[in-house]
């Protein structure tokens, strides 16, 4: 089975995050954490979801090099598969993440899914492109509920893989969302409340199978 949905557990409790990463685990690609749950059951969460699942540590750094690079050595000892980091500090930023974590799969924000990603973010996306390809990205994030950008964005970077959120309790659709470009797609709300994941889930796992199946341009996936 291809699968392309990443949950983004933005829960606090470990207890649970491992309970539903290990009952999905036949059923997608990764899971996504953030802050709440680093914050809530400690760093150390990320070694254990990593036994259920790939772990992509959504930290979404914005500092010095020094800063990232260090930051980006503990992610990737705790076992991690992937990275978030923002680019609009610059490349040379975005190369420390890279070279401290060259085995994690490195994603940058080039454009954000919320209302005011519009005021700031959204209208710099080309130059966030490029220099994610040259601080050496292997995907970016591009948001699920603007599907004009996306498209734009696909447009760009024919080879680039996108990662979107902004499904379900953001508005947008992930059948659209892989019609307009996104090659993988992360849930969260719509999944973690819900009263039946493995349910959710696998609706959600239909609506990406029917958008992969009316594409026009070919699904990248991560080396
Ligand atoms: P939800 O499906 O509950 O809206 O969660 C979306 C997830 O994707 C959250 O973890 C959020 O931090 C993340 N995200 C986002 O929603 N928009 C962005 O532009 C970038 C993100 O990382």
């Amino acid at each position: 089975m291809d699968n392309r949905l990443i949950v983004a557990l933005d829960i606090f409790d470990g207890d649970r995050a491992i309970e539903i990463a290990s009952s999905l685990r036949e059923l997608i690609f990764a899971v996504k954490i953030n802050w709440p749950i680093i914050l809530g059951a400690g760093p150390d969460i990320v070694r254990e979801l990593s036994r259920h699942s790939r772990v992509i540590c959504d930290l979404k750094l914005a500092d010095i090099p020094n800063t990232n690079a260090l930051i980006t050595e503990k992610v990737a000892e705790l076992g991690a598969y992937g990275i978030i980091s923002h680019v609009f500090t610059g490349s040379d930023s975005l190369r420390a993440v890279r070279e401290s974590g060259r085995k994690l799969k490195l994603l940058a924000v080039v454009s954000m899914s919320h209302p005011g990603g519009s005021q700031f973010i959204n209208r710099i996306h080309e130059d966030l492109l490029a220099a994610a390809i040259s601080g050496g990205a292997d995907g970016v994030i591009a948001p699920g509920n603007n599907e004009s950008l996306l498209s734009e964005i696909r447009e760009m970077g024919r080879e680039l893989v996108i990662v979107s959120p902004g499904i379900g309790a953001q508005g947008g659709s992930a059948t659209k969302a892989v019609m307009a470009g996104s090659d993988y797609i992360i849930v969260g709300r719509s999944i973690y409340e819900s009263p039946d994941p493995v349910k959710a889930v696998e609706d959600l796992n239909r609506q990406i199978h029917e958008g992969m199946a009316a594409r026009s341009t070919r699904m990248n996936t991560f080396s």
